[in-house]
């Protein structure tokens, strides 16, 4: 099928209908809610808040049209063993992972503050990503699933800009996958962060990926209709 071609930086994305999946990166209660582990880090959550109505626009685009969705949670094992103690037991937080926090244990799989949020819950047939790390493919079956699915190309959107989108954008940006980020859909506790790190994307024509407006992708889509 023809590509749609999205305005973006450093220019446009061919986006391959089908073939493109919607990553939303650790939407968590955790990082967006008071209570959570982004609050236990000293974080004003509150600037997460914004990125959650454009994902929501995003999911509804993709999921109009049958495309693939994966979601991801940075989560733990109730055991912990697959959280390095490095990762536990850096800074001074006021809860660590696993802590007992208002919304569960901070981080730990089956807990409410690990899941998403209800406005982005995952549907049937969607992907959702168990990762113990920042990038969505170190320690999981991302790129297996990735490749069962056909994808070849990424949009992005999720929290926190510089922290687990970032990185998992370079993962997948070393695995081949062509990724978009969308800028409306994606927050940072520090908003100077975010900036910077679509910059560092879309630099040097595109080093890491591209970089679009929610409104611009969503008006290729349209234009091109439901197929
Ligand atoms: N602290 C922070 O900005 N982020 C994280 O710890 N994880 C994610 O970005 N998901």
């Amino acid at each position: 099928m023809t590509p749609v071609s999205i305005p973006a930086r450093p220019f446009p994305f061919e986006l391959p209908p089908g073939r493109c999946a919607l990553v939303v990166i650790d939407m968590q209660r955790d990082f967006i809610e008071p209570g959570g582990f982004g609050e236990s880090l000293g974080n004003d959550v509150s600037l997460l808040r914004a990125a959650v109505a454009p994902t929501q626009a995003l999911l509804q685009a993709w999921r109009a049209r049958g495309w693939p969705v994966v979601h991801t949670r940075e989560s733990h094992l109730p055991d912990l063993s697959d959280c390095p103690p490095a990762k536990r037991g850096r800074g001074q937080p006021r809860l660590r992972i696993g802590d007992p926090g208002p919304m569960g244990r901070l981080l730990v799989r089956g807990e409410p503050g690990c899941e998403i949020v209800p406005e982005l819950a995952p549907r049937p047939g969607e992907t959702v990503i168990d990762k113990p790390g920042k990038g969505a493919f170190f320690g999981t079956a991302l790129q297996t699933t990735l490749q069962a699915l056909g994808v070849t190309h990424l949009v992005v959107a999720g929290v926190t800009t510089e922290v687990c989108v970032q990185t998992t954008l370079r993962e997948a940006n070393d695995r081949g996958y062509d990724c978009l980020l969308v800028e409306e859909a994606t927050a940072s506790y520090f908003p100077h962060f975010k900036a910077a790190t679509i910059e560092m994307v879309v630099a040097q024509g595109g080093i890491v990926g591209w970089a679009a407006r929610l409104q611009d992708m969503l008006d290729a889509l349209d234009a091109m209709g439901e197929g």
